[in-house]
């Protein structure tokens, strides 16, 4: 026991020792990235627990097809990766490419120099390089890892690579309730630019639009990113094995948007899903639905008892999308139709449907963030400003130590943003006029000319990085850098 209470304190000190060299380790990081790789803690050439390795891969979407991308320990997704929550861990990341790379822990309570960010002063991997990252892993739920390199006009880095895989922080208390579980990891590929949107956005189109502006700015649109190929990890639909159930089981799904861009809408024709977690925390009421929805980064935990025999396709609603790979085949035991596809009546995604009634005390105060588009603003792109600038801004956003913060998100655009908080979570207080308490995310969808308001409880002192979770919104300026005072 003393040697663990031990250890935590050192870890602990060897945080707070970096935050207060962060500008040196800027320095150190340009002039020589290797020296990153050891604090005194993880100076011995001891194994570390997980080793990730950044390298070319190949995936056989289907037998026909097979594309090419760069991936970890040879696969795309990366291996789903298991940690205890509280128990220290180290992850040795070697880059087998010729370029600097992140490893973002999304979702986790990290320190900036581990949290996978360039913005945040974490070193970056350098090429043909490694690092080892130590960490104490929390909350628990499901968690990802990605990427967080900037790609900018290159389809061929970032987030439109197969650099992402699932991170379950294990509290050691699930019960369980659940006959089997599966990861589904919602992807497209080969990216290329496009004028228009690849994207349906039925939502924002059909709902209240607070921040709609009296004048729109009607200058033309820059290129966006649309794909060829779609699929739920590393196959597209009908391109590998089913997923194979019993009449009367429970499946535990959970679901992660790992597209650079796209909204997803899912249905299982027959089933519904009880949502009982969002970004890997529980909702305060479970709830039946028949279609979900996930924007860029965020995850749903959803438990669906089977009880339609048959052989169905679990898949995104767009049917190109579907058609083109978005999909999974569920066949039950001794069925051997075709797989049936059956278009859901149309649904609005309500977050607060999973809520509580509203009681988070008075803030301590309340933070603006009002994003625009400026169409074409960064040549052959559009480009994004929050509060009128893109990134970055000059010490605008700062965190009381202790403070509850609500930031209120004005969508002054028809795009919806999903919108990413680094090194927190939030909770939802309330989306287009609807009031809300309990639903702790660390990503929420702000629907076209939508507001979302969120509670941040500022208790992760350090850089914290804020940015809507779409790669090429955020690499032309949607992001902000927060700080502590
Ligand atoms: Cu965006």
């Amino acid at each position: 026991m003393e040697g663990i209470v031990n250890r935590r304190d050192f870890v602990k000190f060897g945080g707070m020792a970096a935050l207060e060299m962060g500008a040196a380790r800027i320095l150190r990081s340009q002039s020589q990235p290797d020296a990153m790789q050891g604090s005194p803690a993880n100076a011995a050439a001891s194994k570390a627990d997980i080793t990730l390795r950044i390298s070319p891969v190949t995936v056989e979407l289907t037998p026909a097809h097979t594309i090419s991308t760069i991936g970890y320990n040879g696969t795309s997704p990366g291996p789903v990766l298991h940690m205890r929550e509280g128990k220290p861990v180290s992850v040795d990341v070697f880059n087998d490419t010729d370029v600097p790379e992140l490893v973002h822990w999304h979702g986790l309570f990290l320190p900036p120099e581990v949290d996978g960010v360039e913005e945040e002063a974490t070193p970056m991997v350098p090429p043909r390089g490694h690092i080892r990252y130590q960490f104490t892993p929390k909350p628990a739920g499901t968690r990802w890892y990605h990427t967080h390199v900037m790609a900018g006009p290159d389809l061929h880095r970032g987030a439109y690579t197969g650099q992402f895989g699932f991170l379950m922080i294990d509290s050691g208390n699930d019960p369980g309730k659940y006959d089997q579980e599966v990861f589904l990891a919602l992807r497209e590929w080969e990216p290329f630019f496009s004028p228009e949107a690849d994207d349906d956005d039925e939502q924002g189109a059909a709902g209240p639009q607070p921040e709609r502006p009296k004048v729109l700015d009607t200058n033309p649109a820059g290129l966006e990113v649309g794909y060829q190929m779609f699929s739920i990890n590393d196959k597209s639909l009908g391109g590998g094995e089913p997923l194979r159930v019993r009449s009367g089981e429970r499946v535990l799904m959970h679901l992660l948007n790992a597209s650079a861009s796209m909204h997803r809408r899912m249905a299982l024709p027959g089933h519904q899903f009880q949502v009982i977690a969002m970004d890997g925390n529980p909702v305060p009421t479970p709830q039946k639905v028949d279609v979900l929805e996930l924007g860029p980064g965020e995850r749903i935990d959803a438990v669906v008892e089977m009880s339609a025999a048959g052989v169905w396709i679990l898949g995104d609603t767009m049917d190109q999308d579907r058609n083109s790979g978005l999909g999974i085949v569920v066949e039950y035991a001794n069925q051997h139709k075709q797989p049936q596809w059956v278009m859901p009546s149309k649904s609005i995604w309500d977050y607060t449907i999973f809520g509580k009634a509203a009681s988070q005390p008075p803030p301590d105060g309340t933070i603006d963030m009002i994003f625009a588009k400026v169409p074409s603003g960064a040549g052959m792109f559009n480009s994004w400003t929050v509060n009128g600038k893109e990134y970055p801004h000059d010490q605008e956003f700062v965190l009381k130590q202790g403070g509850r913060h609500r930031l209120v998100f004005r969508n002054r655009s028809e795009d919806p943003h999903p919108l990413h908080l680094h090194r927190h979570s939030f909770e939802l207080v309330e989306i287009n006029g609807k009031t809300t308490g309990g639903i702790m995310k660390d990503t929420v969808v702000v629907p076209g000319y939508g507001r979302a308001s969120v509670d941040l409880i500022a208790d992760q002192p350090g850089l914290t990085l804020f940015h809507c979770h779409i790669q090429q919104h955020m690499d032309y300026g949607f992001k902000a850098l927060f700080r502590y005072a």
